[in-house]
């Protein structure tokens, strides 16, 4: 791996918000370990003249992804939905609640060029920073990317066996050179999730590295 940083790479930092850390309503294990990695990263990302983008989770009140919006249901659970199944969360990154905020424990926020919200539709869940779980309707994420010339994206943050497995899955099928910054992330790992999503994104051909090769 090239670990000289340019014009063309970006750092996507994936749903650092209050809900996913400790005390939170889906809260990650160890998730507050991200966030000193993810400064590190994005100061020398944006010092280098690459760039940092981030992403939000963004539910409405009563979205399909929560327990609570399935009678009898029970967080970690799943149901079949129209596009596959979806494991059922506690409700999470409510639009406007605090859990839903970015941590201001992350200092370096203020120097993402773009924070990329995604689960705003209430029928269908959005793990993926580029597309909805149904696999096509698509952000627009590609594009800016694509528009502004970036070629490699490096990512990291939470959950690294739901958005950022599925954010680096379909990166890789956008053509773009897909780096995962294992330190700086952390997973929820739900009836296997975490092997499943390494499995995956190795035989996708996805890049593991970790934070030290880029601050060399
Ligand atoms: C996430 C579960 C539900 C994530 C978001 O950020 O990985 N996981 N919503
Ligand atoms: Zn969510």
């Amino acid at each position: 791996m090239d670990t000289t940083l340019d014009d063309t790479d970006v750092l996507l930092a994936v749903d650092v918000q209050y809900d996913f850390l400790p005390g939170g309503a889906l809260a990650v294990p160890d998730g507050d370990a991200v966030i000193a990695p993810i400064d590190a990263l994005a100061r020398r990302f944006v010092a280098r003249g690459a760039h940092l983008v981030l992403t939000q989770d963004w539910h409405p009140p009563r979205h399909g992804s929560f327990a609570s919006s399935h009678p009898g249901k029970a967080p970690f659970e799943t149901i079949e939905m129209p596009y596959g199944t979806q494991v059922l969360w506690p409700d999470h990154c409510v639009q406007g609640t605090r859990g839903a905020e970015i941590t201001r424990g992350l200092e370096s926020a203020h120097l993402a060029e773009l924070v990329l919200r995604k689960g705003f539709r209430r029928e269908i869940d959005s793990y993926s920073a580029f597309r909805e779980v149904d696999r096509r309707t698509p952000t627009g994420l590609a594009s800016y990317l694509r528009e502004r010339g970036v070629k490699r994206l490096f990512l990291a943050g939470l959950a690294t066996d739901f958005c950022v497995a599925w954010s680096a899955l379909d990166a890789m099928a956008e053509g773009f050179a897909t780096h995962v910054v294992l330190d700086a992330c952390r997973a929820i790992d739900t009836n296997g999730s975490l092997a499943r999503a390494m499995a995956d994104m190795k035989a996708a051909g996805v890049i593991f590295c970790e934070t030290g090769d880029l601050m060399a």
